[in-house]
């Protein structure tokens, strides 16, 4: 028999290897429930994080600042659980994003790696940028050394299966660092054999590093495809930036 450390350890060394891994249970049937109505709400309302594509919300930038209930989430023992072993101890949720793949707001996405991060206000310090404003907010580019010491926790409200459009990753891309666009077509050259499709259940989670190449195709069955995806890190920013934070709790 394995004792539970070895396994603890087995399944980090995996995700160190990967740069993902899939959890079936992370959050209970009540748990979804209670986000699947704060993301309704969310989703119905006027701000300007709102992701839209020829008219139609597909989700929303600034969920971890509008949404309470969200915030709790990002702080709750069971996703401490999940991303303190990674980043030690200390770890706080840095942004949330909201998805909702519908037939009617559908997407694909082309093979890339997360490397945006919101912060308090611009400021020029070496290896940040380019600048740009979303919603109002600042957000640069990070250095890929940051980024590695980042990850994402992505939340899955509905079942994702292979015709709910799901995200496609490349295992052990993210150990590349940054990749620049013609190493990207190298990669994804090379994603028939190596592509993984990140089919999850309702309350289970896609653990990723930030710069893991993924991809999503658009999806083809008539459902929902909810994902909360909440980015975190452990530590202050260089040169005086501040991540951006919600003004409440
Ligand atoms: O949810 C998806 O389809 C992919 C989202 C994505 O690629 C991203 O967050 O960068």
């Amino acid at each position: 028999m394995i004792a539970t450390a070895e396994l603890i350890a087995r399944r980090f060394e995996r995700f160190d290897r990967e740069g993902f891994a899939i959890l079936d249970h992370v959050l209970s049937p009540d748990q979804v429930a209670e986000l699947l109505e704060a993301t309704r709400t969310y989703a119905m309302g006027e701000h300007d994080g709102r992701l839209d594509r020829r008219g139609e919300v597909y989700g929303g930038r600034d969920l971890l600042w509008r949404v309470a209930e969200v915030r709790r989430l990002a702080r709750s023992a069971s996703l401490m659980t999940i991303v303190e072993p990674i980043l030690g101890p200390g770890a706080f949720a840095v942004r949330g994003l909201f998805f909702d793949k519908t037939p009617s707001a559908n997407w694909n996405l082309p093979w890339h790696q997360d490397r945006t991060i919101a912060v308090r206000r611009r400021l020029d310090v070496p290896g940040f940028g380019p600048w740009t404003l979303k919603g109002g907010i600042a957000h640069a580019l990070a250095p890929a050394e940051l980024l590695a010491r980042m990850v994402t926790v992505r939340l899955h409200l509905d079942d994702c299966g292979p015709e709910s459009g799901p995200m496609r990753v490349l295992p052990g891309s993210h150990a590349a660092g940054q990749v620049d666009p013609g190493a990207i077509a190298t990669w994804s050259a090379r994603a028939g054999s190596m592509a993984v499709d990140c089919l999850v259940p309702a309350g289970g989670a896609v653990i990723m590093r930030p710069l893991l190449l993924h991809a999503s195709a658009s999806g083809t069955g008539q459902g929902h495809r909810r994902v909360i995806h909440l980015e975190y890190a452990a530590e202050e920013l260089p040169g005086g930036l501040e991540w951006y934070t919600a003004d409440s709790d």
